[in-house]
């Protein structure tokens, strides 16, 4: 297991711009919060990614080029599902279910054309899982981060990463409660979302290596 060193270096946390006819995105609501706040002695950037394909890439291209973060997070909203998300795996595929906020809608594309199939994200996310837990935040992990623009965003960011010595991750985060009374599905108050992020943050910045707990799923 590689080692990741805690000198002090910023932690970027991105979210995303709202989409598909919402007027708020709680991933950059959450991120937003926790900008310039010293974690374990690294200041937090946060930086909101649009919701389109390329632009998020290229917003982020930039962010890591900005900031070189020795940790970074990418937060995306995931409708409909319970809890936080810990997402595993980066797939270097686009399949758009509907068209990006530029219009967009690439099917059966690369992420990155000539790269990996695919990514495991380096974020503990078993310790993060048992630390949210702990907490009494609802939380699990995450088999997929589907195929739209956030895990372009977590396929693009794992590339990235995948020679420094860094951690690197995707969280997909639920409605807020007003969103999720709208649809009829569950909701987390932002207040915990924010909990959330700073508590898998400090749990990055903390593990030397993930905890042995199980966080499959047979679908
Ligand atoms: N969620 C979308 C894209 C932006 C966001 O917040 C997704 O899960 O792909």
């Amino acid at each position: 297991m590689a080692k990741f060193q805690a000198r002090p270096r910023t932690i970027l946390l991105t979210g995303f711009a709202p989409f598909a006819g919402e007027t708020v995105n709680p991933s950059w609501q959450a991120a937003r919060a926790l900008h310039d706040e010293i974690l374990g002695g690294h200041r937090v950037v946060a930086v909101e990614l649009p919701t389109e394909f390329e632009g998020s890439l290229r917003a982020l291209r930039k962010a890591m080029r900005e900031t070189n973060p020795g940790i970074a997070i990418a937060v995306g909203l995931a409708g409909g599902r319970n809890g936080i998300s810990l997402e595993r795996v980066a797939i270097n595929v686009i399949d758009a279910r509907i068209p990006d906020n530029a219009g967009a809608q690439p099917i059966d594309a690369p992420v990155v054309r000539r790269a990996p199939a695919a990514y495991f994200t380096t974020l503990p996310i078993k310790a993060a899982l048992a630390a949210l837990q702990r907490k009494g935040i609802d939380a699990h992990v995450s088999q997929t981060a589907g195929t739209y623009v956030c895990n372009a965003v977590f396929y693009a960011l794992m590339h990235a990463a995948r020679r420094k010595r860094m951690r690197a991750g995707f969280v997909h985060v639920p409605w807020l409660p007003e969103q999720a009374r709208r649809h009829d599905a569950p909701g987390m108050p932002l207040d915990q979302v924010v909990a959330a992020l700073r508590l898998i943050t400090l749990t990055a910045l903390a593990a030397r290596a993930d905890a042995r707990i199980g966080g499959g799923a047979e679908s």
